[in-house]
This record gives structure tokens, sequence and C-alpha cells, in this order.
């Protein structure tokens, strides 16, 4: 038991607990081996991902074309060089890549290149993930499945049988984003939805997504969003939402997840680096909350300033669930200043983090880098508690910290409303 007086003991505690409690990261882009080629991973990925690709565009001059007319050996080269070399990797992304390279146990100090590749050639990709997962301390992930994707569609249709290690999400953002290219792929799927959206048109769309919970066994179905999303107004997107992801939702008691303020190709000539940001309206995730109180919504938005409006949302509806620092914010600054206001505002009834990885080796830096942060705040408010005279016991710290990094997304992920 920690008492006053004791605070440097505490902190130390708290720093191991958290950094040795297995995580369940709620949201990768990240497969199980048999989805193939599908699952990344290696050196040459890790200094592809699309957070760096924008910065080696801002480095260069390099036009657009001839970095995408590059093989990826020689794009991940041009990074090495550029971002790595000719400057200090000191950017959240950069740091990354060396945090996660270090903790595989290879040599970051020597800066050869060509020595990391080597440590991932001919990796078996089933035990690679046991070694990543290890380093990382994270026990599982959950994945994004698009039915709508080409490339994913086979393995699931080829009879996946599921992974521990991977849970699966249903991805609709094409439904809800794109109807008339979803119901037209529905339709080759011998779904009989229409552009027209009649009652039997909706019925299908919910036959069709209640099916695909049912194959992936998804925790829970996810959309991302932009910044002008509103709820309720006289659209397809709010009729959808109504009228089939709730329902369908209620009736495999799962959560809906909304990945709000996503402004999709602000510069379409980056490609996936391309996206950028604007605030959005909290109301509509309030309304969406207070139609539908036996319906679960999980909830993250993209810009800072939401940030604060979507706690005090949190204290209003139990069944608004609020997770990870998205994109943007991933960053140490952010992850701090949003992980401390949502336990001052919302207590241990988070999840303060996911990693967002789309390359197997990121779960090691963002985890690593994340873990210290979330026990930097924690340790401080455990702190606070100590000099107020109220005592506070290792298993307390380990409950609150399983909580953190995977209960409460189990418990929210289960619960009946
Ligand atoms: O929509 C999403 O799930 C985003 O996280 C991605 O689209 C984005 O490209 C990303 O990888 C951000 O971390
Ligand atoms: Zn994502």
């Amino acid at each position: 038991m920690f008492q006053r007086g004791n605070e440097s003991a505490l902190r130390a505690a708290v720093r191991r607990t958290v950094h040795e409690t297995p995580v369940t990261d709620l949201h990768t882009h990240l497969y199980a081996p048999p989805f193939g080629a599908l699952l990344l991973y290696g050196v040459d990925e890790l200094l592809t991902y699309h957070y760096l690709i924008s910065e080696v565009f801002r480095a260069t001059r390099m036009p657009y074309d001839q970095y995408w007319a590059l093989s990826k050996r020689e794009q991940a080269d041009l990074i090495w060089k550029t971002l790595f070399i000719e400057r200090s990797p000191i950017s959240e992304a950069c740091r990354g890549v060396i945090t996660s390279l270090d903790k595989l146990g290879l040599d970051v100090g020597s800066r050869n290149l060509d020595s990391y590749r080597d440590y991932f050639a001919d990796a078996d990709p089933d035990a690679h993930v046991n070694r990543v997962f290890a380093a990382a301390n994270v026990h599982d992930v959950v994945m994004t499945n698009d039915p709508f994707d080409e490339v994913e569609r086979p393995a699931w249709e080829n009879g996946y049988a599921g992974d521990k290690r991977f849970h699966a999400a249903l991805r609709i953002d094409p439904l809800l984003n794109n109807y008339v290219y979803a119901s037209e792929m529905l339709r080759g799927w011998g779904y009989n939805s229409t552009t027209h959206v009649d009652s039997s048109a909706l019925s299908e769309v919910r036959r069709f997504l209640s099916d695909r919970v049912k194959r992936m066994n998804a925790l829970y179905m996810a959309v991302s969003l932009p910044p002008d999303f509103a709820f309720p107004e006289d659209s397809l997107r709010a009729k959808l939402i109504a009228e089939c992801i709730v329902p369908v939702a209620a009736q495999h008691n799962i959560p809906f997840a909304l990945m709000i303020g996503v402004k999709r190709a602000v510069n379409p000539a980056l490609k996936l680096a391309g996206d950028g940001v604007a605030r959005a309206d909290v109301g509509a995730v309030e309304r969406l909350c207070a139609e539908f109180p036996k319906n679960k919504f999980m909830v993250t938005m993209l810009a800072r300033e939401n940030q604060h409006e979507l706690c005090v949302a949190g204290r209003k509806f139990p069944n608004l669930f609020i997770f990870g620092c998205w994109w943007f914010l991933n960053n140490p600054s952010l992850i701090e200043e949003m992980t401390r206001m949502r336990l001052e505002l919302l207590g241990l009834s988070v999840t303060p983090q996911h990693s967002d990885a789309r390359v197997l080796e990121q779960v090691i830096y963002k985890w690593e880098h994340s873990r210290a942060i979330i026990a930097k705040v924690l340790e401080e408010k455990y702190c606070d508690l100590l000099n107020t005279g109220w005592n506070v016991s290792d298993s307390e710290i380990a409950r609150d910290v399983e909580g953190l990094l995977g209960g409460n997304f189990w418990d929210f992920q289960q619960a009946v409303l």
C-alpha cells in the first residue's frame, strides 16, 4: 500500500505496471498472417508509412509522379537518406521507426539500412507477429476489415477461420460515404439493393451488414466521417445510420465506432498521405447517443479543438465510449494533453490510446511512446491522491491500468445497455 511520503515508490510501481500490462489495441490496420500480402512488415514498409511520405515531400523538391514511380525499396532509400541521414529524425513518425528497430534489438547507432533489411528478410509472418507483439507487449489487436476491399474479400471467402491475436471490425466507409458505389457492389453479391433507397433496399443493406458481422465475428462496426458530419439530417447517410447501422448493431449487441473529422484527399497527389483535418460538430454525437440510448457508440475525433467538448459529451452519455488519440493527435504533446483531460473529466472510463498501426512493427513504437505518457499522467494523478491522505495499493493500480489498456474496451463491447 502506498501512502503519503511514498511518492517515488508509487511512481515506480505505476511505470512498471503500465509497462508490464498487455494491451488490446482496439484500432489498427494490421492483418492476420492468412491475409498474405495485406500484412505489412519490415523496414521498407516502416519507412514508406504515409506519415513519412508527407514529411519527405516537405524536405525534397521531388515531383510527386517521380516519387510514386520509384519502387518501394527506392522510396524507402530516399526517405531514409532525406529524413534520417540528412537531418535528424526527430518528428514523431521518424522517431517511431528508430524506437521500433531498437526494441527489436537492432543497432540503430549503425545507421545501416541494409542490415535492418537483412533482419526482416525471410521472416516467417506467424512467428514474426509473435516476436513483435512480445516486443510491444500487445496481446491482441483489432483489424479494419473492409468488405468492399477486393484484395481482402477473398481471404474471407476462402474460409479464413480467425486468429486469436487479430479480431475483426466491420468497416463501412463506402456504404456511408459513397452509397451509389456500395449499392452496386451489394447487387453484385446478390443483395437486392437499389440506389433508390426504399424500405426493401434498406432491409437488404441490413441483411448485408448482419451477414458480414456474423462472417467476420466483428467486434464493432466502424466508419470514418468528414468534419461536416451531421445527425440527424435529411441525408442518405443519416438514414442509413438510423435505419441500418443502429438496428444491426443493436441486434448483435456491438458498438458503432465513429471516427470523425477527416478531410479526405486535401492533396490527392499525396495519395494516402493527402488527408487533412478540421473541427467537427460534437452535437451530432450527442444527438446520436440521445436518440439511441440502447446502442453503444465508440467515438474518436481528429481535431484537437473537439477534444474537450467530446469529453463533456462522454459525461452525459454512458453509451458513449471515447477512445484513442487518432492520427495527427498521436504525438506526445497532444497525447499527454488529451490523456490528462480525459482522466480528469471521465476518470478511468476510457481507452486512452489505439495504435492505428499499418505496419506490424509500428505497434512497438506507438505503445512504447504512449505507455510512457499514460504512466506519467497516472503517476501525477495517484500522487495527488496520496497527498490528500488516500492510500493506493499495487492491485488497485494493476486493476486501473488493465482497464485503460484494454479492459474498459472489452467491458463496453460486451455490455448490454
Ligand atoms: O480512417 C482511418 O482509419 C485512418 O486511421 C486512416 O485512414 C489513416 O490513413 C491512418 O492510417 C491514420 O493513422
Ligand atoms: Zn485508422
